[in-house]
């Protein structure tokens, strides 16, 4: 409980929380129990939030119910049933009167009451809040739990004041009835909270007019009972169903879909599609379909197409149905609505659809709309259009100054920048529940909540019993969160879309992907992991000069990656090297067999061709354009041990369906059983066979380009060497990826990355052991850096931040550099060894997988700028730039 008003006339307490929504409400009890007293400031005059505010006709949750709960305490679960599927706000409002009820929680809020500024005193370490009613509040900690879409959009509508009619907001709807009988109105949006409503004020209204700027995607919401197997599956185990939720992705206990859009026939796909139909569950149309759905442009796109053939099957006038239909974004870009009738209330003889992309808003007049077109007279304006979100709430609604006397608005003027969303670095003590940064209006809202007021009460504990008073967030962990926050959104579609996840919605905010899209379970182990390690990141200070930071950024690798070393450190598996060369084969074909297969491409021809000591199999990926085609000789990785055409399969599909090239992948002998320099004489072989042979393969006679990655790098590389030094084949340039140039074990990236990255020094040891005899380790037939550089065809270098062969790769790129050879590097930041191997799974890899296909494209003498398919999911230009690629 919070000390009455002091001398100062203050109101103390440790903390302030603002909003007494789920999160304020949740905090309150959560930091009452741990006995630091606390006072709730809530402008509204009750309890409730979102849903104290958003009263709108229709007004529902869109996360199933049996989800949309509280899980803090079992014996609230068993108090309360939900009575639908989706509850409606005046249930949900009851939910949350019955909980401050239960727990007492009223006494501790000041209703009816705005912080008009809140001001960080370094004097005396706490925040000072001015209320609009009673005495200022004096805190330690100051808590924004004031929801991510509270801040309704001002309308920036032309002659709005001019309006004699009634005007409603639905994120501000009034508490008594509001009766539409016999009127005309207009509805202007069309996001969830229109799509809601629209179709009961076309129950009501003489006529409604709905003025349409973006159609959405909208699914039939199936209300009614709870379905029978979701309560099933909560009440078998209501605490397992509940921790799967908060270790998945979205926060409800889905598992994400395995199979990949191109393994399923166009039956397959259409079964699963209408079985989700029939669900009537957002989070199951945007999870469960396909492995790609949501992170490749083509594989959204099957998804969206059948979304719009629902659209046409509905609306009965052709042009209102493709006005209704979305095709500016990639279906979940922009956040999708559920809907009960919704697009059937266009078939009403009163309503009418306004198609705003034609015929724009001019002005709102004193009795009506006018557009480019027309006027339309109406007795009511309903403005459903939306919130300044996921800052507005923060940073629009009153100052806050933290450190220094800076502003967050001024702190954020280029986008908002926080450790974790949940603190802000140069504000000290201050915390946001769902700030922007965090998965929160990505995630079931209770599921974020729930972890941000358990991760904050924890905290504040921890830090009373170590003796501190303040915490703060260093500029680099912020630095870095951001960074990684760019990292998570290039998997995603959503920065292909203008919406109010990125800022587009309200005119001159600045434009980026709000919220955390690396999914709610990393995020939690995320932050899990910054109070394991020390709290790292952030700086704790207390009386007598007591003080901690541990400094640094909590991820630095790809969010991908980083899950793909997760994995397999769970797997606990022994080193490669420890299973000998054959057992080391075997574990990599078994483990390549559960990888999602490539992609398909036009054709895939196995053969032979003669080596130097007999046949070596090969294998030909045609694109599916007509030919011929120019043509890349392509070496596969493994340490000159393992591997072979299928190990590196994907990678030849990938980049023979971006580069509209064919690839020949070649079987080159393997040591121990070959050793040096077989492999670089059977490379060489090959590469001349290929070349004399191109158009018997459907290849474009000239020239050839090499490629390879890790020791097939180091063949690619190898063999422009010799091709120069013994009159041919012409090469047209090289993509070496993460190749192996040199014999030394001394540089920096092999000391850093030593034991982490699954390529370790020891397997580099043990693989050089097995292919090459200390004497011949200089050879530039397996150390190419040690060889003659000058004369060498074009190159492109990529390398990888976190593996041993960084540095040769990049002393290979600068050595030939010097010698005249042009060479473009590609540095890949966060990137692993096996980063671009792992096709579909790094999908972080996509970025620098399109700038090889460039360079390859550029050594065929092919247009750069043509893309041969659409599934790179880069190819639309993303909107934000600070989040261009993960390759610096
Ligand atoms: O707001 P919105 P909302 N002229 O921003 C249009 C959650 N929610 O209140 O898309 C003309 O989605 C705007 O057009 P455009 C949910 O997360 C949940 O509906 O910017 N039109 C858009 O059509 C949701 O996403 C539930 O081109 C203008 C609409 O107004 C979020 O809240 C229910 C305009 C605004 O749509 C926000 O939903 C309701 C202008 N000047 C909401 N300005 C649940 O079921 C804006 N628009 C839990």
């Amino acid at each position: 409980m919070a000390n009455a008003a002091g001398a100062s006339g203050a109101q103390h307490a440790d903390v302030a929380v603002v909003g007494a929504g789920f999160a304020g409400l949740y905090l309150l009890h959560r930091l009452r129990k741990a006995g630091l007293s606390a006072i709730g400031l809530e402008s509204g005059n009750d309890v409730g939030g979102t849903w104290y505010w958003n009263r709108y006709p229709g007004a529902r949750c869109d996360i199933q119910t049996s989800d949309y709960s509280y899980t803090w305490d079992p014996e609230l679960e068993k108090a309360w049933t939900w009575s639908e599927k989706y509850a409606t706000q005046p249930e949900i409002l009851r939910y949350l009167g019955f909980v401050a009820d239960r727990y007492d929680l009223r006494r501790d809020i000041r209703f009816g009451t705005t912080v008009s500024a809140a001001t960080w005193d370094d004097g005396t370490q706490r925040w000072l809040l001015t209320t609009s009613s009673g005495a200022p509040v004096s805190c330690r900690y100051y808590v924004m739990a004031s929801g991510c879409l509270s801040a309704p959009k001002p309308p920036e509508i032309e002659g709005f004041k001019d309006f004699k009619g009634e005007v409603y907001f639905t994120g501000r709807w009034p508490h008594e009835p509001v009766d539409f009988t016999g009127k005309r109105v207009a509805v202007i949006g069309t996001g969830s909270s229109a799509i809601q409503s629209i179709p009961l004020i076309a129950q009501q209204a003489a006529h409604l007019t709905v003025f349409q700027r973006t159609p959405n995607f909208a699914l039939p919401a199936h209300n009614g009972p709870s379905p029978a197997d979701r309560v099933e599956m909560l009440q078998k185990d209501v605490p397992a169903f509940r921790e799967q939720a908060r270790w998945s992705m979205a926060g409800v206990p889905l598992p994400p879909a395995t199979d990949f859009s191109w393994q399923l026939s166009d039956a397959e796909r259409r079964e699963r599609f209408e079985k989700a139909w029939a669900a009537g569950d957002l989070v199951v149309m945007l999870t469960q379909l396909w492995a790609d759905q949501a992170v490749d442009v083509d594989g959204n796109t099957l998804v969206a197409d059948l979304l719009r053939e629902k659209v046409r099957a509905v609306v009965k006038d052709p042009e209102t149905a493709e006005a209704l239909t979305p095709r500016d974004h990639p279906f979940g870009s922009k956040r999708p609505c559920l809907d009960t009738g919704y697009y059937a209330t266009y078939n009403r003889p009163n309503v009418t659809l306004v198609n705003l992309r034609r015929e724009p808003i001019k002005s709102i007049t004193a009795s009506g709309i006018r557009t480019d077109s027309r006027t339309v007279d109406v007795d009511a304006i309903v403005f459903a259009t939306g919130f300044d979100a996921m800052t507005g709430a923060i940073t629009a609604v009153h100052p806050i100054s933290g450190r220094g006397g800076k502003s967050i608005a001024e702190a954020w003027e280029h986008g908002p920048q926080t450790y974790l969303g949940l603190t802000v670095a140069g504000f000290p003590n201050l915390f946001m529940i769902t700030g922007p940064g965090s998965p929160s209006v990505l995630s079931n809202m209770m599921v974020s909540i729930e972890q941000h007021v358990d991760w904050i009460t924890d905290r504040l504990v921890a830090m009373r019993e170590a003796g501190f008073t303040t915490i703060e967030a260093t500029d680099t962990a912020q630095d870095g969160w951001q960074r990684h926050n760019a990292d998570c959104s290039m998997i995603t579609l959503h920065r292909l879309a203008n919406t109010w996840y990125t800022g587009a919605n309200v005119p001159g905010k600045p434009q980026g992907v709000m919220p955390y899209t690396g999914g709610v379970g990393p995020y939690r182990g995320i932050c899990n992991e910054v109070v394991e390690r020390g709290m790292l990141g952030f700086r704790l200070t207390g009386p007598n000069g007591a003080e901690q930071c541990n400094d640094g950024e909590i991820v630095r690798l790809q969010p991908d990656v980083r899950l793909v070393l997760n994995l397999l450190a769970s797997m606990n598996l022994p080193p490669l090297e420890s299973f000998g060369a054959q057992g080391a084969r075997d574990f990599l074909a078994q483990f390549n067999a559960t990888r999602p297969a490539g992609r398909p491409v036009g054709e895939v021809v196995d053969g032979t061709l003669p080596g130097t000591d007999g046949p070596l199999p090969y294998r030909l990926y045609r694109p599916s354009t007509p030919g011929p085609h120019p043509i890349v000789v392509y070496f596969h990785g493994g340490g000159w041990v393992l591997g072979d055409e299928q190990s590196d399969d994907p990678l030849c599909r990938d980049l023979c369906r971006r580069t509209g090239m064919a690839f020949v992948s070649v079987g080159y002998r393997h040591a121990p059983e070959h050793r040096f320099p077989t492999a670089a004489e059977d490379s060489y072989a090959a590469l001349c066979w290929i070349a004399g042979h191109a158009a018997e393969l459907g290849g474009r006679p000239g020239p050839v380009s090499v490629a390879g990655w890790s020791a097939g790098g180091n063949m690619a590389a190898v063999t422009c060497q010799m091709a120069r030094d013994r009159g041919g084949p012409q090469i047209a340039g090289q993509l070496l990826i993460c190749p192996v140039t040199d014999c030394t074990f001394d540089r920096p990236s092999y000391v850093d990355n030593a034991t982490g990255y699954f390529l370790t020094r020891s397997l580099m040891y043990w693989f050089w052991d097995l292919y090459c005899s200390p004497a011949d380790r200089t050879d530039p037939r397996v150390s190419p850096l040690r060889g003659k550089l000058a004369g060498l065809p074009p190159a492109m270098v990529v390398t990888c931040e976190f593996d041993p062969l960084r540095d040769e790769g990049v002393a290979y790129a600068e050595a030939m550099a010097a010698e005249g050879v042009p060479v473009e590097q590609l540095k890949a930041r966060g990137h692993f060894h096996s980063s671009f191997a792992m096709v579909d799974v790094v999908i972080t890899g996509v970025g620098g997988r399109v700038q090889m296909a460039r360079a390859l494209r550029r050594f065929a003498g092919l247009p750069v700028e043509e893309t041969p398919t659409r599934q790179d999911n880069t190819a639309q230009r993303p909107i934000q730039a600070a989040a261009a690629g993960a390759a610096d």
